[in-house]
C-alpha cells in the first residue's frame, strides 16, 4: 500500500500559503481565513507547525478582526462565525489565544444566539446547526460556555434530530453527514450525548462506507475524502468506530495523494487541495496512522493543543 508523502504533503500547503497568486488562492480569497485553519492544523498534525512565521499569521489574524468582535474571511471582508472559530483555533494552535480581548469575541457569539437557542451564522441571520456547533466550540476554547443559554442551544441541536438518527442543517432538514459531526460535536461539548441513540446513528453513519473503502455523506452519494473527517470523528465521539473497515479507509485516502506534488484530493485522480488535504491528514490521525499527532474529534484540534487550553496554567 502506498504510504503518506509527508514532505510533499508540507511543501504543497507551504507553497499555496505563500503562492498568494496561485489558482486556489485567488478562489479562496474571501475564506483565506478558513484556509488558515485548514493548512496550519495539518501541518501540526504532520509536525512541521514550526515551519511558518507565527509573528505574520497573528498579525494578519488581527487585522481581519472587527469593531463587533468577529473575525472575517481576510482583511476588508465582514466577519462571520465562520471565519471566528477558524480564527480561534489557529490562535490555539500558536499558543497565542491570549493575544485576543476574550470577552469581545465571546459577545460577538452569544449576540448571535436566538430566542429558540439556535444561532445565525452573522448579522444577516441565517440559521443553521453548523453555528450553533462554532459557537459552542469557540466558546468552550474561550472558557466562555457560561455566556450562552447552553440548555437551550442543545434543546434546538435536539429539534433537528431525524427519525433516522441522523441531524440536519434545520428542524426537518435531512440528515447530512456534515451536519452530523456539528450536532454530535456540539452535544459532545456540552457533555450532551445521552440525548443521542447511538446505535441507530452509528448504523446510519457505518453505513457510509461504500466499496473502494471511502465514506459518503448521504445514502446514494459519491465517496469523499472529507467525509472521512466529518462521519469517522462522530463515529469516535459517539463510541463506534469499530463498525467501519479502518484499514480500506486508509487506503481509499492514501488513493487520493498527488504522491508527486503533494496535496490529497476527495476522489482518487481528481484535482488536490488545501481542504481535502487537511481532512485526509486528520482522518488519518484519527485513524492512528503512524507518525501523525493524534487530533481531538470535538475540537477539530490537535490533542496536545487541547490538552494545553484546559490543562496549562
Ligand atoms: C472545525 C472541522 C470544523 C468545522 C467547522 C463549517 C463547519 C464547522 C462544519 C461544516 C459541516 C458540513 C455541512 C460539512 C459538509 C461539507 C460538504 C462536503 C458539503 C457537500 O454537500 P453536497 O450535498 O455533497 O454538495 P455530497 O457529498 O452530498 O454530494
Ligand atoms: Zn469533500
Amino acid at each position: 500500500m502506498a504510504e503518506l508523502a509527508v514532505d510533499k504533503h508540507v511543501k504543497y500547503i507551504l507553497a499555496v500559503e505563500k503562492n498568494k497568486d496561485s489558482f486556489e488562492s485567488v478562489v479562496m480569497d474571501h475564506l483565506r481565513m478558513n484556509g488558515a485553519y485548514w493548512g496550519l492544523t495539518a501541518l501540526d498534525l504532520l509536525g512541521k507547525l514550526d515551519s511558518v512565521n507565527v509573528d505574520e499569521v497573528i498579525s494578519w489574524i488581527l487585522k481581519c478582526q472587527h469593531e463587533s468582535g468577529g473575525f472575517s474571511g481576510n482583511i476588508g471582508h465582514d466577519p462571520h462565525i465562520l471565519y471566528t472559530l477558524s480564527a480561534v483555533q489557529v490562535l490555539a494552535l500558536f499558543n497565542k489565544l491570549d493575544v485576543l480581548d476574550i470577552d469581545k469575541v465571546a459577545t460577538y457569539i452569544t449576540g448571535l444566539q436566538n430566542e429558540d437557542g439556535s444561532f445565525s451564522g452573522d448579522m444577516w441571520g441565517e440559521v443553521d446547526t453548523r453555528f450553533s456547533y462554532i459557537a459552542i466550540c469557540c466558546l468552550s476554547i474561550l472558557c466562555c460556555l457560561g455566556k450562552i443559554n447552553v440548555e437551550k442551544a442543545v434543546s434546538y441541536i435536539l429539534s433537528c434530530k431525524n427519525l433516522d438518527g441522523g441531524f440536519g442543517c434545520t428542524p426537518g432538514g435531512e440528515s447530512h453527514a456534515g451536519q452530523i459531526f456539528c450536532c454530535v460535536g456540539a452535544l459532545a461539548l456540552t457533555r450532551s450525548l445521552h440525548y443521542v441513540d447511538k446505535d441507530l446513528l452509528g448504523w446510519w453513519l457505518c453505513e457510509r462506507q461504500v466499496k473502494s473503502g471511502g465514506l459518503n455523506g448521504r445514502p446514494e452519494k459519491l465517496p469523499d475524502v472529507c467525509y472521512s473527517w466529518w462521519v469517522l470523528s462522530s463515529l469516535i465521539m459517539i463510541d463506534r468506530v469499530h463498525w467501519i473497515d479502518k484499514e480500506k479507509l486508509v487506503k481509499f485516502i492514501l488513493d487520493c495523494q498527488d504522491v508527486e506534488n503533494g496535496g490529497i484530493s476527495d476522489r482518487p485522480d481528481d484535482a488536490v487541495d488545501v481542504y481535502h488535504t487537511y481532512f485526509g491528514v486528520a482522518g488519518l490521525s484519527l485513524l492512528n496512522y503512524p507518525g501523525l499527532k493524534a487530533i481531538d474529534p470535538a475540537y477539530a484540534l490537535p490533542v496536545d493543543v487541547v490538552n494545553r487550553i484546559f490543562f496549562s496554567g
